[in-house]
């Protein structure tokens, strides 16, 4: 791989959008790359939890790239816009939860990808837009379906129709992410993050990622009744009778 690093340690998957000369930007090789790695991810049982950054400190990912972008009818920009939707379906639908770090400018296709993760934390330097208009397209990697969920309709529409960029304090404000630490401790601070879940049953994970997913397109008896089936399950798992035998036996509980 070229434009992607990606470790793995302690059931923590890494993975780095390594691209810095253009701001980590996306194009279709990228994209590629980035789709393979998610995908590595996913199906590696020594991985637990993903984080994904962007390399350098400036960036997260800027963007799909505009250069490219530049010289594609519609035929083609159709086969792009769907690469970077099934990457962005993938990591949304992953039953291992992504944590974006985005360390930097989170732009157009960047920020859509931050917004697939289920978590997202921010240096202090970052800053998150959808541009889109001001080039004359629109957030086409799910910028207009997931922005509105996340921070609801009447801020996305500004968001969207300004295509105006807002720091990390504002980010966090509007909920769009969950925490702001300093860049040089963003890291650090996303591996505790990502280890304190990690303590916690791969399966009840997995299946709760799945019930808050179905909570967006469902009336409230028929998410109910689907997470009561989730919730049953688990108790034929191993994973719930260690959690619920280590509790009673008054120790911590093993999960990995
Ligand atoms: N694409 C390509 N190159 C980019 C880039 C991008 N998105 N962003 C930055 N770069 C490159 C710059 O061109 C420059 O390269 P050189 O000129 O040195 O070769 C290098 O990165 C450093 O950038 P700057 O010199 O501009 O750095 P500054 O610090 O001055 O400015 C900036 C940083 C982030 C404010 C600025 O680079 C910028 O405004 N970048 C563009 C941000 C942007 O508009 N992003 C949204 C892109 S649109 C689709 C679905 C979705 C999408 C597309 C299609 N379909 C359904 C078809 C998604 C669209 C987008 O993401």
């Amino acid at each position: 791989m070229n434009f992607v690093l990606q470790e793995v340690k302690n059931y923590l998957g890494i993975i780095t959008v390594n691209r810095p000369d253009a701001l980590n930007a996306l194009n279709a090789k990228v994209i590629e790359e980035l789709t393979d790695s998610v995908n590595s991810m996913i199906n590696n049982e020594d991985v637990g939890v993903v984080i994904l950054t962007g390399s350098g400190e400036k960036s997260f990912i800027a963007g799909a790239d505009i250069k490219k972008m530049q010289t594609m009818n519609s035929e083609k920009a159709l086969e792009f816009g769907k690469s970077g939707q099934n990457l962005t379906l993938l990591i949304e639908n992953s039953p291992k939860p992504f944590i974006a770090a985005v360390n930097g400018f989170a732009l157009g296709g960047g920020s859509e990808v931050s917004l697939a993760c289920h978590i997202r934390v921010a240096s202090e330097n970052a800053k998150f837009g959808q541009p889109e208009v001001l080039l004359g397209i629109l957030p086409g990697w799910g910028g207009t379906q997931r922005l509105p969920r996340i921070v609801g309709y009447g801020i996305a529409h500004e968001l969207i129709t300004t295509g105006k960029m807002i720091d990390a304090a504002e980010a966090f404000r509007i909920g769009l992410v969950n925490h702001i630490y300093p860049l040089a401790e963003l890291m650090e601070k996303s591996k505790d993050l990502g280890h304190q879940i990690l303590k916690n049953g791969p399966n009840a994970i997995a299946k709760s990622l799945l019930c808050i997913r179905k909570s967006v397109n469902s009336n409230i008896e028929s998410g109910l009744n689907y997470e009561l089936q989730r919730f049953s399950e688990l108790f034929d798992t191993d994973e719930a009778k260690e959690g619920l035998s280590a509790f009673v036996e008054k120790r911590k509980p093993n999960y990995r």
